[in-house]
């Protein structure tokens, strides 16, 4: 009898968890779900459609065509699709919901139906069914579902490669899918969105954006093309007539929906009055001439609440005189920043409309050595209403990008139920069904972005930091746990490295997936070191420890080699690096304290350093201030930071050491003709500022070099000052030093 009940029991919670799984699979998670609670089904080999003449062509009808079952005219599963007004559907009018993108979806054992409140609204009913039937199963349900967000999706704005065209290809289809509706195509190093912006695509380059055009439609994204004319424009009529034509060209190219960025310059372009201007004439003679073109997108050149200059008035200037109806982009409270009510608050009342964000997230091309595949969280969950659109930056790694856009999708649509840490097991889910474990293993030690100028840092980690921690203390079990972990890190890498169903993805972390290797050997090795070390017996640790001595050493070099081998390296890629919130600096920490305590037992002199940088940056210059400077070889490099830098009046630039070094040269550009006059150089040799002549080889190469008194010069410290008496605008793009 007892057993009986239990396994009634048991059967209806298995049926509860099924029924419920079917609608779990769908992205974003809809709005109001009912399920009847009733076992899942197969979904049917053939059904019938009945719908109005007008849907059974387009790309909505395409998209459920996607689905497994044949559509038959005789078969006995009705599947019923249609929009508000449609005769088909009159009978769920009143369950539809009155919101834009918004459908009503019935799913029973006998029928379906679709009801969308708008076209948008039936494609996504269409997406759901078919999320919900990625596995070949149905439950009986059904969803009333909207966007909470009005425009959601992507930006690609970063710099460095470009995504290829079929990576493109790639994003519209999962935006589709994640019920995402913009794209914005603006990568800083396409040439014709910005150094050439006044020039046509050539053929090849005109004819793919026309594809992506179509195949955006295909999957309900808006393509807006952003063009970047700050660099060089002049508030003339010539380059406003420029301009236009571009525009023109590219709106014959099918393009219908445009975005214009002001990010990244200063000078004239930065003007917030022309700025608006220009905006307003699009707006008034190309926008509403043409009619069938969506509203303009700005992205300001003050686009953060860092970077805003209250006492010019460059944003409020904006939000008086932009035209109703144009968007203002938003990074929030500093480049690279999560998005909170406050945030929303400060800008929406400065530029008088809602902002639209320009999320700096999954975004690396400012920490190009770490690969990012954590969770989108840390936006707030009650801003829906204050923004007017959510767009992400993506890394130029478009598919492994997928695993936070997830995310995003989620959160835009349905925010306030948005669980950052579930959404982001099934998007590992989503990318990589085959080795989704694997896959999570080894995002684990993929997330956050190291030390950077923007400051922004992601959790890592956190499920091994006692574990960390205790193993440092010396507490028994903690070692083997760990070395567990790093056991369990390298067989997720080989699992990876072979992985054929996502070869994308395996493409665009290979290095990472090396690299991983390797930690998670260095970490066995030192595991390893450390049990015969606190042995602290002689006799056991004379040969055991030398030799995982020798091969932790040589596993460090290896890493090494690895991030400065070229060949290796993606394009722009400056090193490989992952676990280094946790895992790689508690492996550097337990080689010293083993090596120490080897060395105490046995008299013996080894090395005990791990990994020592003894350069440090220092700066009043706040943009600067934050930058990590790294050693390979006899470069001494401090990463490049891509937005203008302020450089005040008197403002200093120091890297020093802790040891005087001899100097052979040094190579850096701040991205500014004749910028060298500006700058004082010195080197601190024994305790005494020495300067070192600064200058340009020709007027128009920005390349600043010093003079030869700098090589052979023997100093613990450089020094940069701004000794123009005035501000100065430069790029900080790159900054290295040879040492001899
Ligand atoms: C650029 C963007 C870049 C991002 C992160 C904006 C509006 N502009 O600092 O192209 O990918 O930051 O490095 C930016 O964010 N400049």
């Amino acid at each position: 009898m007892m057993n009986k009940k239990i396994l009634t029991l048991g059967l209806m919670l298995m049926a509860g968890l099924g029924a419920t799984a079917q609608v779990s699979l769908v992205n974003p998670v809809p709005q109001e779900v009912t399920t009847a609670g009733t076992a899942l089904f197969e979904a049917p080999a053939q059904w019938k459609i009945n719908a109005d003449k007008k849907r059974l062509t387009g790309y909505i009808y395409d998209a459920l065509m996607t689905a497994s079952p044949e559509a038959v005219a005789k078969a006995d599963f009705k599947v019923t699709i249609g929009v508000r007004g449609d005769s088909k559907v009159s009978r769920y009018k009143k369950y539809i919901p009155k919101k834009n993108e918004g459908y009503f979806l019935k799913v029973t054992d006998k029928e379906i139906v679709i009801a969308g409140n708008d076209e948008k609204g039936l494609y996504y009913g269409v997406q759901t069914l078919l999320g919900m039937m990625k596995e070949g199963k149905l439950e009986a349900c059904t969803i009333t579902d909207w966007p909470d967000v009005p425009f959601r999706g992507t930006v690609e704005g970063f710099y460095g490669t470009p995504w290829s065209h079929k990576a493109r290809l790639s994003q519209l289809e999962f935006y589709g899918k994640n019920k995402m509706n913009v794209y914005i195509y603006g990568p800083k190093d396409d040439p014709w969105h910005r150094d050439k912006w006044r020039e046509p695509y050539p053929e090849a380059e005109a004819n793919r954006i026309a594809e992506l055009i179509e195949a955006a439609k295909k999957n309900g994204v808006n393509f807006y093309w952003a063009i970047h004319p700050g660099v060089d424009i002049k508030w003339n009529e010539e380059d406003r007539d420029k301009l236009m034509a571009k525009l023109e060209i590219m709106y014959q190219l099918g393009v219908r929906s445009f975005a214009v960025f002001f990010d990244d310059i200063w000078g004239e372009g930065a003007k917030a009055d022309k700025q608006a201007a220009l905006l307003n004439y699009i707006d008034d003679n190309f926008v509403k001439a043409k009619k069938d073109v969506a509203p303009l997108i700005l992205c300001p050149t003050e686009y953060n609440r860092g970077w805003a200059n209250e006492e010019k008035g460059y944003l409020r200037t904006l939000g008086k005189e932009l035209n109703e109806g144009i968007e203002v982009m938003w990074t929030g409270n500093s480049v690279v920043a999560c998005i909170d009510k406050p945030t929303m608050e400060w800008i929406n009342e400065r530029i008088q409309r809602k902002g639209y964000i320009w999320l700096n997230f999954p975004v690396n091309d400012f920490v190009r050595d770490h690969m990012l595949m954590g969770p989108a969280y840390g936006n707030g969950l009650d801003i829906a209403c204050d923004v007017s659109g959510f767009v992400s930056n993506p890394m130029e790694y478009a598919e492994t990008s997928k695993i936070s856009l997830y995310g995003i999708a989620d959160y835009c649509w349905n925010m306030e139920e948005y669980q950052f840490d579930s959404n982001w097991q099934k998007s590992l889910r989503n990318i990589l069904p085959g080795n989704t474990e694997a896959l999570e293993t080894f995002a684990l030690y993929n997330k956050d972005l190291g030390p950077n100028g923007h400051g922004f840092r992601r959790e890592e980690g956190e499920e091994i930091k006692e574990l960390a921690q205790d193993a440092i203390a010396g507490k028994a079990g903690a070692v083997d746990a760990l070395e567990q972990k790093c056991k369990e890190l390298k067989t997720a890498c080989d699992i990876l490295l072979v992985d054929e169903t996502n070869p994308q993805l395996i493409h665009e972390l290979r290095p990472w997936l090396l690299q991983g290797k390797l930690l998670a050997d260095y970490g066995t090795t030192v595991c390893e070191m450390k049990r015969i070390a606190a042995k602290k017996t002689r006799e056991y640790t004379f040969q055991n420890f030398e030799n995982l001595y020798a091969q932790a050493r040589s596993i460090q070099k290896q890493m090494y080699d690895n991030e400065n081998n070229k060949a290796m390296l993606h394009p722009y890629q400056t090193g490989i690096k992952l676990g280094t919130k946790v895992l790689l600096p508690t492996v550097q920490r337990l080689f010293t304290l083993a090596t120490e305590e080897y060395n105490g037992i046995n008299g013996t002199n080894l090395d005990t350093a791990a990994d020592y940088n003894p350069f440090k940056v220092k700066s009043t210059v706040k943009q600067l201030a934050l930058l990590p400077v790294s050693v390979r070889g006899s470069d001494v490099t401090v990463a490049s930071a891509l937005e203008v830098i302020n450089w005040q009046a008197g403002g200093e630039f120091v890297v020093e050491s802790d040891r005087a070094i001899t100097f052979q040269g040094m190579d850096f550009n701040f991205g500014v003709n004749g910028a060298a006059k500006h700058f004082k150089l010195e080197l601190l040799v024994n305790g005494q500022w020495r300067e070192v002549s600064l200058l340009h080889y020709a007027e128009n190469d920005p390349v600043i070099h010093t003079g030869n008194e700098l090589g052979g010069m023997t100093a613990s410290a450089l020094r940069i000052t701004n000794i123009s008496g005035a501000e100065q605008q430069v790029y900080f793009k790159n900054f290295k030093f040879i040492k001899r």
